[in-house]
């Protein structure tokens, strides 16, 4: 997961939202209430889409997923400008250690608490204790900086671009598709998330680690990939940035190629559309989309879309061959991705 809110432009309540994500964040890395956190995100997002100015807790409170709780802290903080149990948060030397740390790539709230434990309370701590770290947060906090940066649309075009041909001109059966905030359409991302698959590879088939490692080496070979963080059978990990242009011309002179965070999974061809749904999210999307499934009687997941019989057992998965169709099992009307920025 990328770690780094969307900034949404025209929000005429980003104020209540940025308190809103940030107890939602102390949620998730310090006390990991998950489900507070999202509550507060649910509420944060809310806001963020709402076209006026929210005047009280009350008025907030009329909008579905915003509780007596929550419309409390709008009035406290439209009345005093700041929020009592924000200040105590931020006045927690600890808290503040693990929310740093966990900007982090690799650095999970439990691998968080740990290095605070044993005194490592930010950055610069990280950099002293290197022999603590793995792989993943070794890479993570060496390319902490740019990781911390979005990535602006252009540029994963262009990135998205090179990594299509790469894989085209390689085998022209693979399909590659960048999704996560991308495919909904951001204008920055957080992350590049591409789904690949191949015609020769159903889900019947035995496990093909290689179809992905072919990939990987070629976006090595021609200077895409820099990194590699973790590769598995079917997901890959790694770093990527824009290869050196070849056409020096002054335009590319002194332009600085910023290193991305690059996940790529190999999906088999007939569960590549429930793949491509959930990997678009948002997260909180595919969460709605889940429950509806199931109140119509089917199960969703990143793989298949099965239906529930009254025994709640789930049946064989039922054939998709777009995302259209999955909509239409559940009775949804189809969403674009644009219209999943829930
Ligand atoms: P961003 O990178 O611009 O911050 O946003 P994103 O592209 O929406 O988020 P992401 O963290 O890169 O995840 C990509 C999609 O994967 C997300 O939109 C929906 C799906 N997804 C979930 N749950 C989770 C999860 O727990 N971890 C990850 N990595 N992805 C998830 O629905
Ligand atoms: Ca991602
Ligand atoms: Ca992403």
């Amino acid at each position: 997961m990328s770690k780094r809110k969307n900034p949404n432009t025209d929000n005429l309540n980003a104020d209540f939202c940025d308190f809103l994500m940030e107890l939602a964040n102390y949620e998730k890395n310090v006390t990991r209430e998950l489900y507070k956190y999202n509550v507060y995100r649910k509420a944060a997002g809310l806001l963020a889409k709402h076209p006026t100015r929210i005047k009280s807790g009350e008025e907030a409170q009329r909008l579905n997923g915003i509780g007596d709780k929550i419309a409390k802290k709008i009035d406290e903080f439209i009345s005093t400008g700041q929020l009592a149990k924000l200040n105590k948060i931020r006045a927690n030397d600890k808290n503040v250690a693990i929310n740093e740390l966990t900007k982090v790539s690799g650095i999970g709230p439990s691998a968080a608490a740990m290095f605070v434990k044993d005194g490592i309370m930010n950055i610069a701590d990280l950099r002293k204790n290197i022999d603590s770290l793995n792989h993943h947060q070794k890479i993570g906090l060496n390319h902490f900086d740019d990781f911390e940066l979005r990535i602006p649309r252009e540029e994963l075009i262009e990135l998205r671009d090179i990594a299509k041909r790469e894989i085209k001109d390689m085998d022209e059966r693979y399909t590659a598709d960048v999704c996560g905030s991308f495919r909904r359409g951001a204008t920055s991302s957080g992350d590049i998330d591409i789904l690949l698959t191949h015609t020769k590879f159903a889900s019947s088939d035995k496990k093909n680690p290689e179809l992905l490692t072919k990939v990987v080496q070629r976006l090595t070979a021609c200077g895409l990939i820099t990194d590699k963080i973790s590769m598995g059978d079917s997901k890959f990990m790694g770093v990527c940035r824009l290869p050196k242009s070849e056409k020096k011309d002054e335009e590319d002179e002194g332009k600085i190629r910023h290193f991305r965070r690059l996940d790529l999974r190999l999906i088999p061809h007939d569960q590549y559309y429930c793949a491509l749904l959930y990997f678009t999210g948002s997260d909180m999307f595919n969460k709605d989309m889940r429950g509806k499934a199931l109140e119509n009687g089917f199960t969703l997941n990143e793989y298949t879309i099965r239906p529930m019989g009254s025994t709640r057992i789930p049946g064989e998965p039922l054939p998709v061959s777009s995302e259209e169709d999955i909509f239409d099992y559940i009775g949804m009307k189809y969403k674009k991705p644009s219209e999943r920025n829930l």
